[in-house]
């Protein structure tokens, strides 16, 4: 799957991040950090704060706002310079949720039932959830062929969603007789396309985990991402001589997986550099690289946070440039779906 599968559309990149929380090493090495490498590919990036995704679970107003404005410092501070990528807040380009829309009337209940996310979120409580939470990944859908995007640069975790806007997209085609929507490709890629837990090695690191422990937080101070590594989940063995030797050992993996995304090298390379020595030495040299990494990043989002103003000015030149793409790309939606369009 590669953006050439798709004939007569330029290249583009789209991908969000939602604004339910603080950004997390997760979300930094398993989408940000890459969304970083794309654009200095020099392909065009689209990058959004999803906050109509981040409402279908309930957020605490103030909260939403400030994870938006820190979400967009932390794109910043990690390299996305607004002037060559498109930055933005979704609910400021009316579109996404008028794609929404057209595109729930093409997804199937059958596929939506299917989305392992849902039953993720929703847990055992489903009759429960928003009727949002369920229709996120038609939403999704609508936010990446608003743009006719080509390839989505994701975690693992989002592979399912990107599969079913292909679906969506490629319904959407047939059921109207046109070649109006790309299919649009995940790109994942890296050693850390899927972050655990610290203290929980079969979960996924994740900005609405009840333990702040559990993850390691964009905002965090040196001294605390320090004391989270050491105090992440490890076991007694010591590394071993391949990276097989980790198959059943989750904890430690994701460690290695960690310092390997951070460093820019092969987990394999990792394991070979520190075979035979115990975590109690390993997690040393993952804080230094952790630090080195990530402080920087942390230092640059306080500065810019202490003039939101001009986080909101970055926000709303990216919703118009968003706008801009994505009005006739719906016109012409609509126009195929059979709507009146007179003003
Ligand atoms: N642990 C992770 N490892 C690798 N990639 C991750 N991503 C998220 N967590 C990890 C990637 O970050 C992007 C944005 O994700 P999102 O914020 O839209 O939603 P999410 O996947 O549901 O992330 P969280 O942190 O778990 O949010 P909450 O707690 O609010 O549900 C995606 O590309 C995702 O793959």
């Amino acid at each position: 799957m590669t953006a050439a599968a798709n004939p007569g559309f330029t290249p583009r990149i789209f991908s969000g991040i939602q604004p339910s929380g603080g950004l997390t090493l997760g979300n930094y090495l398993g989408a940000l950090k890459r969304f970083v490498e794309k654009q200095d590919e020099g392909i065009e990036t689209i990058y959004c704060l999803v906050d109509l995704h981040a409402i279908t679970v309930w957020q605490d107003p103030a909260k939403l706002r400030h994870a938006t404005r820190e979400a967009a410092a932390g794109f910043i501070a990690a390299g996305i310079d607004p002037a060559r990528s498109i930055l933005f807040n979704q609910s400021q380009v009316g579109a996404h949720a008028e794609l929404g829309w057209v595109l729930n009337c093409v997804a199937r209940l059958g596929w939506m039932n299917r989305m392992t996310q849902f039953k993720d979120k929703a847990g055992k409580n489903s009759e429960a959830a928003s009727l949002g939470l369920y229709a996120y990944p038609s939403l999704m859908a609508a936010d990446i062929l608003l743009y006719h995007a080509t390839m989505v640069p994701v975690g693992e975790d989002q592979k399912q969603h990107v599969e079913l806007t292909r679906d969506i997209a490629a319904k959407f085609n047939h059921d109207y007789g046109v070649s109006f929507f790309p299919a649009p490709a995940p790109v994942i890629e890296g050693a850390a396309t899927r972050v655990m837990s610290l203290r929980d090695g079969t979960k996924k690191m994740s900005k609405s985990d009840p333990s702040d422990a559990s993850r390691i937080n964009l905002t965090d101070s040196a001294d605390m991402i320090a004391a989270k590594i050491r105090k992440a989940k490890t076991d007694a063995e010591p590394m071993p001589e391949h990276l097989a030797g980790l198959k059943d050992r989750a904890e430690a993996k994701n460690l290695v997986n960690i310092y390997a995304a951070l460093a820019g090298r092969t987990p394999a390379a990792v394991v070979h550099e520190f075979a035979g020595k115990g975590f109690g030495a390993f997690k040393p040299a993952l804080v230094d690289l952790a630090v080195a990494k990530l402080g920087p990043i942390s230092v640059e989002m306080g500065r810019l946070m202490a003039d939101p103003a001009e986080i909101d000015r970055i926000l709303g030149q990216g919703a118009e440039r968003a706008d801009a793409i994505a009005r006739p790309i719906l016109e012409r939606t609509f126009e195929i779906v059979g709507m009146v369009r007179s003003r």
